[in-house]
């Protein structure tokens, strides 16, 4: 093995990262299934997505001479729940976007010359999966994750473009629809049962438009009600998928250094005004669904959860608000005095 590679595994596994590989940035298969799912409409109101095409398809577009891409993983399994309704794991930590990025730009610094690598986190348009899946060390899962055999799913992605010809990993030999000692699905279906909203019904090609992170994270829009009851588990983000997965039954815990949150409760979020968001969740992921989006997440889950507080939550939105959040009232109301809406929220898995 390369030298390089081997003092940047070791740096990884000293600071609580998984090295998951080295490939090249070609993955022609990968584009036409973008392509595929795209045309379908399965990302929703995700436009962003349908922009840069050219770096999206081409990796080396980005970095011109950019040869190989390192691939490196951020565990964040947390073994305790949380409160529900509660937040997706990756939210309970500072905002991994910024941390891991800088992090790995530390990690190989001492070893990549300065100008020959690009580190990315989610921050440009590339297929990180379809990288991260190019490696020995994962496949793509029928719930779309990547899933290390070991490690499990949740783990975030982060790619260092270098204009270094490494070695690609040898051309990996899992086979998602073949479960062997290696890895793969093989015939379980466990996220797609667990997934309440039907999102994975197409395995290995989710519905974004059905997905509740999608709804809760990304969508700056009211919330169709038929996705409320589970807004009750999750009021941002959503890990179904990844609990019921047997891979992730012994995913490592998160580096050390790596801060978490918490969060007030309902009633605090619902009503929040500038300062107070700035101050809750400031430097965190959920600022990707903004102030207005946190709170009306919030008031769906305490409208389904019939929270006492729910009316003086509602009397904290301001005429000059954005319109979403009366839309979200007037639904609320609606909801509330509706003869269906007694029907209560399903406890414990849907
Ligand atoms: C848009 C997006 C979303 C959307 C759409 C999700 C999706 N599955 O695409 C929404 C908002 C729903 C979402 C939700 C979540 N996301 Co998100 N998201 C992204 C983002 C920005 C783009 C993904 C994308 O391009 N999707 C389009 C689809 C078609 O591409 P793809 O699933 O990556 O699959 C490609 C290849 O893997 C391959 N492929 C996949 N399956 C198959 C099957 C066959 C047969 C073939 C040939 C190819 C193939 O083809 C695809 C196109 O190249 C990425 C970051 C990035 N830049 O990649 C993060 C990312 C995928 N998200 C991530 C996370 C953590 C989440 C959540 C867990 C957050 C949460 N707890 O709420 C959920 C998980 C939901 C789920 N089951 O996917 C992580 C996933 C890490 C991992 N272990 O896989 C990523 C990689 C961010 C990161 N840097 O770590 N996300």
């Amino acid at each position: 093995m390369d030298s390089t590679i081997e003092a940047i595994i070791q740096e990884c596994e000293q600071q609580g990262l998984l090295f998951l590989g080295c490939t090249d940035l070609k993955y022609p298969r990968d584009v036409e299934f973008f392509e595929k799912w795209l045309a379908e409409g399965k990302h929703g109101e995700l436009r962003y997505l349908e922009n840069h095409l050219s770096i999206r398809k081409n990796p080396e577009h980005l970095f011109p001479s950019a040869k190989s891409a390192l691939i490196l993983g951020l565990p964040y399994a947390l073994n305790d729940l949380g409160d529900s309704p509660r937040v997706a794991q990756y939210a309970r930590f500072v905002d991994y976007h910024r941390w891991f990025k800088k992090k790995v730009h530390a990690l190989v610094s001492p070893f990549l010359e300065a100008g020959s690598f690009r580190v990315l986190v989610d921050s440009a348009p590339v297929l990180e999966r379809a990288l991260a899946a190019k490696t020995a060390h994962g496949f793509i899962g029928k719930n779309t994750l990547f899933i290390h055999p070991k490690f499990g799913s949740f783990l975030l992605l982060a790619e260092v473009l270098t204009i270094r010809e490494f070695r690609p990993d040898t051309p990996p030999t899992i086979q998602a629809d073949r479960k062997t000692t290696a890895g793969g699905c093989g015939p379980c279906q466990l996220c797609q049962v667990a997934c309440p909203t039907g999102a994975l019904v197409d395995a290995y090609s989710i519905d974004s438009t059905k997905c509740l992170s999608y709804w809760t994270i990304e969508q700056r829009g009211t919330i169709p009600e038929k996705f409320w009851p589970w807004l009750e588990q999750y009021y941002f983000g959503c890990d179904l998928c990844q609990l019921a997965c047997p891979y992730n039954l012994k995913a490592p815990a998160p580096p050390v250094d790596w801060e978490k949150k918490t969060y007030p409760a309902l009633p605090a979020v619902a009503s929040m005004d500038a300062a107070q968001y700035e101050k809750f969740f400031g430097g965190t992921p959920m600022t990707r669904a903004k102030r207005e989006g946190l709170r009306r997440n919030a008031l769906i889950a305490m409208a389904v959860t019939r929270d006492p507080a729910l009316e003086s939550a509602l009397s904290s939105i301001r005429p000059e608000d954005p319109p979403v959040l009366h839309q979200t009232a007037e639904q609320i109301r609606a909801f509330l005095s509706a003869p269906t809406s007694t029907t209560v929220a399903p406890k414990g898995k849907p």
